[in-house]
């Protein structure tokens, strides 16, 4: 990756356009009509999300970029400028290898035919910088990229809310991951200097301005590649779904543990596993968390968004059981520092990265201190994002 020299999203889409015009012309002896969606970070709302929750993620400056154009043809050829590899498919006929990265575009494609909507051949070349496999929704990204590109190709009036099914069905039903709305979501509802606070039952949603002041979001990356496939991701849903089960047994009105307090869960105790009880418990915690959140920051209280996101954290360590050594480690080395508001594992777990919230004049010390204290403890360094919040997926 060569984007690490410059931090301007302007000098980093033109050098992206550039890239895939050249690369599309090499291949492809064609002009691309070009399209980004953005990764994105989460503020508070963890696994809330299929769980008909609430969320509060944000679109990032760092993207997935597509370039696509028509080939006359029944197959798709697709190039992947990151893995410098090419990639053929039958647009008619789809055999989805997992794990490989041109599934999120099969899967995107047959969702698309599947609404209906007539996908000729197409030619496509794609790369960005949002780091793959660090929580920031590489995959989410390039599926609705993929998507927008071939709508915008072929001039498919997609409403975005559409768009953002298509991808996640995508994920759900070529990549077998059976994730929520949010990573989808909010690469394509972006919005500049915004987080969204989003309610994943009835998708309605309202934007917060994040005025940050002195401080800023600094992402750390663990270096621990996580696999949500491969990890409990779809276990942790499975066990969701056990305390509802349960619930609707014992109690009337229960859909998702979102309609749980926490109270109707001492009712449950004699037929469900302290452990499985614990991940309900915490998904109406972090539900509470993010109501509070979103009022934290009406008043303007950043010191309690802070204090919030350690409370999640604690949660996800400790009752959801989705965090790992190095992030706990990270969390934790953050508490004593007083420049820190807050700090938590971010996205599915087991790796990736934690969000921090501290004063801008501190990073560089904070950089200084966690990563000689991280090469310490687990002989590897750390990398450093700092992300700002920007428009959902467009044409370039
Ligand atoms: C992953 C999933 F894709 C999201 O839907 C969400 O559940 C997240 O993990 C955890 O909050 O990013």
């Amino acid at each position: 990756k060569i984007f690490f020299f410059d931090k301007s999203i302007c000098f980093i889409a033109q050098y992206m356009r550039k890239l895939i015009e050249t690369t599309f012309k090499d291949l492809f002896q064609k002009v691309p009509l070009i399209v980004n969606s953005p990764g994105r970070i989460n503020l508070i709302g963890e696994h809330t999300d299929y769980n008909e929750g609430f969320v509060m993620p944000a679109a990032i400056d760092k993207k997935m970029y597509v370039g696509i154009a028509e080939n006359g043809l029944s197959n798709a050829r697709i190039y992947s400028l990151d893995f410098q590899e090419e990639f053929t498919f039958d647009i008619r006929s789809f055999s989805p290898k997992k794990g490989h990265w041109a599934t999120y575009i099969m899967g995107v494609t047959a969702q698309l035919q599947q609404a209906g909507y007539q996908v000729k051949g197409f030619d496509m070349v794609f790369g960005g910088d949002i780091p793959v496999g660090a929580g920031l929704s590489s995959s989410a990204a390039l599926e609705c990229a993929a998507g927008f590109a071939l709508a915008s190709l072929f001039g498919f009036d997609i409403p975005r809310l559409s768009l953002v099914h298509y991808a996640q069905k995508a994920e759900h039903l070529f990549a077998g991951v059976q994730c929520g709305i949010m990573d989808q979501f909010a690469s394509v509802m972006g919005k500049k200097g915004h987080v969204i606070r989003l309610d994943c039952r009835d998708l309605s949603y309202e934007y917060f301005p994040l005025d940050l002041g002195d401080y800023q979001i600094l992402l750390v990356d663990t270096q621990v590649k996580h696999s949500l496939a491969d990890t409990a991701y779809n276990r942790r849903r499975n066990e969701c779904a056990e305390v509802v089960l349960m619930a609707q047994q014992n109690l009337v009105g229960v859909k998702s543990l979102r309609d749980l307090r926490l109270k109707d869960l001492d009712q449950l105790k004699a037929y469900i596993n302290e452990e499985v009880l614990g991940r309900g418990e915490f998904i109406i915690e972090e539900n509470e968390r993010v109501i509070d959140t979103s009022k934290a920051l009406k008043e303007g209280n950043l010191k309690k968004v802070g204090e919030l996101m350690y409370a999640s954290h604690e949660g996800l360590s400790k009752k959801y059981s989705v965090s790992c050594t190095e992030l706990d480690f990270l969390v934790e080395m953050t508490q004593p520092m007083d420049y820190v508001l807050g700090s938590r594992m971010m996205g599915g777990g087991f790796g990736g990265c934690t969000i921090n919230i501290l004063k801008k004049e501190s990073v560089e010390i904070f950089k200084e201190t966690i990563t000689a204290s991280y090469a310490d403890k687990f002989k590897k360094t750390p990398k450093f994002y700092e992300v700002n919040l920007e428009e959902g997926t467009s044409r370039l």
